[in-house]
């Protein structure tokens, strides 16, 4: 038997299990489907991936990188900054690779929680879920798809053994992730062609590489690159004036992004099919510099009629016309409101971490549920992020997490969420999303298929900071944990 079982290795398990080791709890493992460590940041190595958030903030505060060699990391550099973390901190020997979780129940009778996983089952007393909101590809539901004669990649389960040189290539999507891959494939495909539903809102890339003298800077006077980061943690805060209090205010970036597309495409057909039609921010803003002339090449194109089918032979468009493809790429994103593993975990009335996620089970701070003793979920809902970090989320949370599992462990108890608790947290979030940017119409990742938005926080970062500092008695209840968990 454990004290807590953390599931999951990227950036969430790993910061719970240097801050539940910190907090004195040594009796943890990590269970990882896969073979290594890194979540998405191990699985999205399609050519181009990078971090939209600076790296100085884009990391765990008390693990700062004074050698990122760009401001804005790429994959590579990310992954191996995980690796390095778990290194540094003495966690790999608590990592359970090829452990596929597929079940989480918590049993009344001995007041322990039951992971089934890949390699046989086992006991808990306390979980973390820490499985990632964007860690499962989400295939598009369109006709035909199987029947495609060539390669099907999707961008977060990349195969680095297709060859795209001299072939004709699709692209379905015109997301984060498509706008990163574009130019790589535009650089090397005969033709690609680009389906895009709804153009994205783009704005100018900032990143550049990190001068020699400041990483020396970096790695012998800790104040610089602290005060780097909270520069740039502040000016991302300035953000929510706009996403979260007064909408209207985005109209600047917007702005902004049609004077930028304008000096990047100059033919006006092109650009108006590239002009969005709804408010910038409601869907994640992207930023590159390079998106936009790759489309002006002569061996791309951008399809704006709608998807019919997919046929063996390419793409067949709403107007009858077939586009002929080699390889099919799809970036499509992440199944978020409905990851498979929310149906998995159950609580004490059989209720479902998935239904959290859908809307239908209040949350207590994104991260605990009523009914669900001893179990706290890390980016769980409404703690995503539009404008900033969520590794700033994660680690608020863990100020929670970790003094709930603490109290448990030491005083023998179950501890959870009351149902009044959640249900007013749950409301409150849902009053102020109900004018934020991400209700004025646009559809999304970040809202239910009902239409709710059960992903993002609306509000200052440092306000979830402070909802989260430790830990409030009279917003749980506490029961003496049964024969389970008394015996040790
Ligand atoms: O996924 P997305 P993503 N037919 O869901 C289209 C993070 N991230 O992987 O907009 C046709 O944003 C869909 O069209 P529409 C970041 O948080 C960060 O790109 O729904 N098209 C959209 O264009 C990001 O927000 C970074 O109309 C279909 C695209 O596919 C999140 O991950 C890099 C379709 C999906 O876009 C997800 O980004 C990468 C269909 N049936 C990812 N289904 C950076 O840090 C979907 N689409 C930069």
């Amino acid at each position: 038997m454990i004290d807590v079982a953390i599931v999951g290795a990227g950036f969430a398990g790993l910061g719970a299990a240097v801050r539940l080791r910190e907090a004195g709890v040594s009796n943890l493992v990590i269970f990882e489907r896969a073979n290594d460590l890194g979540g998405t940041w191990r699985d999205n190595v399609y050519p181009g991936c990078r971090c939209d958030v600076a790296s100085n903030l884009y990391s765990f505060s008390f693990a700062p990188n004074p050698d990122w060699s760009n401001t804005y990391s790429y994959q590579p550099e990310i992954w191996r900054y995980l690796r390095d973390v778990a290194a540094a901190n003495d966690l790999d020997a608590l990592i359970r690779y090829g452990h596929a979780v597929t079940d989480v129940a918590f049993d009344e009778s001995t007041s322990l929680w039951r992971l089934t996983t890949s390699r046989g089952p086992v006991l808990a007393r306390a979980v973390v879920l820490a499985v990632g909101a964007l860690a499962e590809p989400r295939r598009p539901d369109i006709a035909g798809l199987e029947s495609f004669a060539g390669p099907v990649l999707h961008t977060a389960s990349w195969d680095a053994a297709v060859e795209f040189g001299g072939r004709r290539v699709g692209v379905i999507g015109t997301g984060a992730s498509a706008i990163q891959v574009v130019p790589h494939l535009a650089a090397t495909a005969k033709r690609l062609s680009i389906f895009q539903r709804t153009p994205p809102w783009i704005l100018p890339h900032e990143g550049h590489r990190v001068p020699a003298r400041t990483r020396w800077l970096y790695r012998h006077l800790p104040g610089p690159q602290r005060l780097a980061r909270l520069r740039y943690y502040l000016r991302r805060e300035l953000l929510v004036l706009g996403f979260v209090k007064n909408p209207q205010r985005m109209s600047v970036g917007e702005r902004q992004a049609l004077e930028f597309l304008a000096d990047q495409i100059p033919d006006p057909h092109l650009r108006a099919r590239l002009t969005p039609t709804y408010r910038m921010g409601c869907k994640r803003v992207l930023l590159s510099n390079d998106y936009y002339p790759a489309l002006r090449r002569d061996s791309v194109a951008v399809i704006t009629e709608p998807i019919e089918r997919v046929v063996p032979e390419g793409i067949r468009t709403s107007d009858g016309a077939v586009h002929p493809l080699d390889v099919l790429v799809l970036a499509t994103g992440f199944r978020v409101t409905d990851h498979p593993m929310g149906a998995l975990v159950r609580g004490r009335a059989g209720a479902t971490v998935g239904e959290a996620l859908s809307g239908d089970l209040a949350h207590y701070l994104g991260t605990s549920f009523p009914g669900f003793p001893n179990l706290y979920m890390l980016a769980g809902p409404n703690t995503g992020l539009g404008h900033s970090s969520i590794i700033y989320m994660i680690e608020s949370q863990l100020n929670y997490v970790v003094d709930a599992i603490s109290i448990a462990l030491t005083r023998r108890l179950l501890v959870e969420p009351t149902a009044l608790a959640a249900r007013h947290w749950t409301a409150r979030v849902r009053d102020q999303l109900s004018s934020t940017i991400w209700a004025t119409g646009c559809s999304s990742w970040y809202l239910t298929e009902s239409g709710l938005n059960t992903t993002i926080w609306p509000d200052f970062t440092f306000r979830f900071r402070r909802a989260t500092r430790g830990f409030r008695l009279r917003d749980h209840r506490l029961t003496p944990a049964g024969q389970g968990s008394v015996e040790r």
